[in-house]
C-alpha cells in the first residue's frame, strides 16, 4: 500500500480506467496500483489514457481479420512500370519542377523507426551519413530543401513524423543545429501513433510500473498521424497540394524529384493520389518489398509475405519475373490523405504482425525482465498498403545509384559503408555527365572520391558552370564540395 492515499481525483481516475480496463479483459495492468506513489499512478493512468487501450484492444481483437494476408498465388502478377527517361521526360519535369515552385509540394520524412539495427544511439536523421564531411542524413535532406527553396525563391515546408520514443530527441537535434538554415516555421514535426505490444495469451504488458508497453505503428501510422498532428489542414491551409514521402534512412533520396511528380501528375499514367519509385531486384533474397498487381490494382507485397516460389520465379531470359523492388519513395496527393482517413470513411490500413521481444515489468518480483527469445507480438501498418486505395497508381523505374543508398545495417549490405560507395559513385557519374573528366582505373573503378553537396548541384547540369568543380580530379583526391 502506498504511504501516501491517493487524492480523490486520483481515486476516480483509477477506479474509472479499471472498469475499461475490466470491460476489455486486462485490469491486470492496475494490480500493482496500490503499491504505487501517487506520481507513478498518475503517470500510469495518463499513460493509458494516451493510449487509449479500449480502442488498442479493438485494434487487437479484430487483428485476425484486418491483418494483412497474403492473396492466392494465381492471382498475383508482377506490376507494369515506367522504364527511366520516358520520351517525354522533359515535359514532364517542367510540369513537376513548375508545381515545386508554385509552393504546392512538401517535403515528408518518416523518421519514426527506433534503428535498432544499426546500433545508433539517438534518432536515425542524427546518423553522419555523408562520406567525407559526415553530415548528418537531417542535413543531407535540408540541404536539398534549401536548394530547391533558392531555385523555387519560395519556403517549401517540412513535415517529418518521430515517435514519441524519439520526438524529444529528435527537437532537440534540429534546435542544437539551428535547424540546418530552414526557417523554424517551415519544420513542421509531430509523433506517430503506438500501439500495445500483447504476449501470447493476448495480454497487454507494463514495461514499468508507468508504463504499458508499446510500440510505433509503423509507417502506415503516418496517414493517421499526419491528420491527427493537423498536418493535413495545414497543408491545405498552405496550399500545398502533393506530398513527397520519403524515409529518414536514405541519403541518396531526391527529397523533390520533379520528373517524378510530373510523371505522378499525368492523368494519362496516374489518378495523382499516390505514385511510387522502383528499382530492379538485384537477387530474390533482396529485403525490399516487390510491386505486384492483384485484380489489376498496383500492391505491395513485403518481401517476407512474399511466396518463395514467386520471389524466385524467372521469365524466358532468365530475369526476375517479380523484379520491381520498393524503395519507399512515393508522391501522394493531400486530397488522396484527406479521404482515406476522414472520420467514419477512414480506409484503415491493414496490420502486420511481428514478433518481439519485449522487456516486461513482473510488479511482484519489483524487476523487469529481458526475454531472450521473442515473446509478444507487435502489430503495426505499412504505408505501401494505401497504394490499392488510389484509383490508379504509377511505378516509375529508377537507378539504384542515382537514389537509393540506405543505411539499415552497421555492417555489410545496407550499412554506412555501402552507403558511401553509392553516393562516390553517384558523385563521380555526376561529374563526369557534367563534362568534367574523373579518374578512373582500366577497370572503371574510381580513383578519387568527391561528395557533392544539394546546394552545390540539384543534378549533374548544376555542375556544368559550377566554380566548385576543380579542373582537375587527380587520383587520391577526397574532395567535398
Ligand atoms: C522498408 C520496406 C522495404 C523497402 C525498404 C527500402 C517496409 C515494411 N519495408 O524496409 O520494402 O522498401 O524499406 O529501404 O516498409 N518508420 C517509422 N515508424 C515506424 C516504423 C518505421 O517512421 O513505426 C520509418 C523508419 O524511420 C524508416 C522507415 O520507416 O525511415 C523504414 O522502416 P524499416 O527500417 O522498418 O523498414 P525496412 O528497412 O525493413
Amino acid at each position: 500500500m502506498s504511504d501516501t492515499p491517493f487524492s480523490a481525483e486520483i481515486m476516480e481516475r483509477l477506479a474509472e480506467t479499471r472498469r475499461v480496463l475490466e470491460s476489455i479483459d486486462q485490469a491486470h495492468l492496475l494490480d500493482h496500483a496500490e503499491d504505487c506513489s501517487a506520481e507513478s499512478i498518475e503517470a500510469l493512468l495518463d499513460h493509458c489514457e494516451e493510449i487509449d487501450l479500449a480502442a488498442a484492444h479493438r485494434i487487437m481483437r479484430d487483428a485476425a481479420e484486418t491483418e494483412f494476408k497474403a492473396p492466392p498465388l494465381d492471382s498475383i502478377r508482377p506490376a507494369a512500370s515506367i522504364p527511366r527517361h520516358p520520351e517525354d521526360e522533359d515535359a514532364l519535369r517542367e510540369i513537376g519542377q513548375k508545381l515545386i515552385d508554385e509552393g504546392k509540394v512538401a517535403a515528408f520524412t518518416v523518421a519514426g523507426g527506433q534503428g535498432t539495427r544499426l546500433g545508433w544511439n539517438g534518432p536515425k536523421g542524427s546518423f553522419p551519413a555523408a562520406p567525407l564531411t559526415g553530415k548528418p542524413l537531417f542535413r543531407l535532406f535540408a540541404e536539398q530543401i534549401l536548394a530547391a527553396n533558392r531555385r523555387a525563391e519560395r519556403r517549401i515546408p517540412w513535415y517529418i513524423m518521430t515517435s514519441p520514443i524519439n520526438d524529444a530527441e529528435t527537437r532537440a537535434f534540429f534546435r542544437d543545429n539551428n535547424y540546418f538554415g530552414l526557417e523554424r516555421t517551415d519544420i513542421f514535426m509531430f509523433p506517430q501513433g503506438v500501439l500495445p505490444s500483447y504476449d501470447d495469451d493476448g495480454r497487454f504488458m507494463l514495461a514499468s510500473p508507468e508504463m504499458i508497453a508499446v510500440n510505433p505503428d509503423g509507417h502506415g501510422g503516418s496517414l493517421r498521424a499526419l491528420r491527427k498532428s493537423g498536418a493535413v489542414e495545414h497543408m491545405k491551409s498552405r496550399g500545398i497540394e502533393q506530398i513527397s514521402y520519403f524515409q529518414v534512412d536514405n541519403p541518396s533520396v531526391r527529397a523533390l524529384d520533379p520528373l517524378f511528380l510530373g510523371l505522378h501528375l499525368d492523368p494519362e499514367r496516374s489518378s495523382g493520389e499516390m505514385s511510387s519509385k522502383m528499382i530492379p531486384k538485384t537477387s530474390p533474397e533482396e529485403k525490399v518489398g516487390v510491386f505486384c498487381s492483384i485484380d489489376d490494382r498496383t500492391c505491395v507485397i513485403e518481401y517476407s509475405d512474399l511466396p518463395e516460389e514467386l520471389a524466385q520465379a524467372t521469365d524466358d531470359t532468365g530475369k526476375l519475373r517479380f523484379i520491381a523492388g520498393s524503395i519507399a519513395i512515393h508522391a501522394l496527393s493531400v486530397d488522396f490523405v484527406d479521404r482515406i482517413t476522414d472520420g467514419h470513411n477512414a480506409q484503415g490500413l491493414p496490420l502486420h504482425k511481428a514478433r518481439k521481444k519485449v522487456p516486461r515489468y513482473l510488479p511482484d518480483e519489483g524487476r523487469t525482465d529481458s526475454p531472450e527469445t521473442p515473446n509478444a507480438t507487435k502489430l503495426e501498418m505499412f504505408i505501401f498498403d494505401a497504394i490499392p486505395l488510389a484509383g490508379r497508381s504509377l511505378v516509375y523505374e529508377t537507378d539504384r545509384v542515382e537514389e537509393f543508398a540506405p543505411i539499415k545495417n552497421s555492417e555489410g549490405v545496407d550499412s554506412p559503408g555501402s552507403s558511401h560507395e553509392l553516393q562516390f559513385e553517384r558523385a563521380a557519374r555526376w561529374i563526369e555527365s557534367s563534362g568534367h573528366e574523373f579518374p578512373r582505373d582500366a577497370d572503371g573503378r574510381r580513383l578519387a572520391n568527391v561528395e557533392i553537396s544539394a546546394l552545390t548541384a540539384m543534378d549533374p547540369a548544376d555542375l556544368k558552370s559550377s566554380p566548385e568543380v576543380p579542373d582537375t580530379i587527380s587520383p587520391g583526391d577526397q574532395l567535398a564540395i
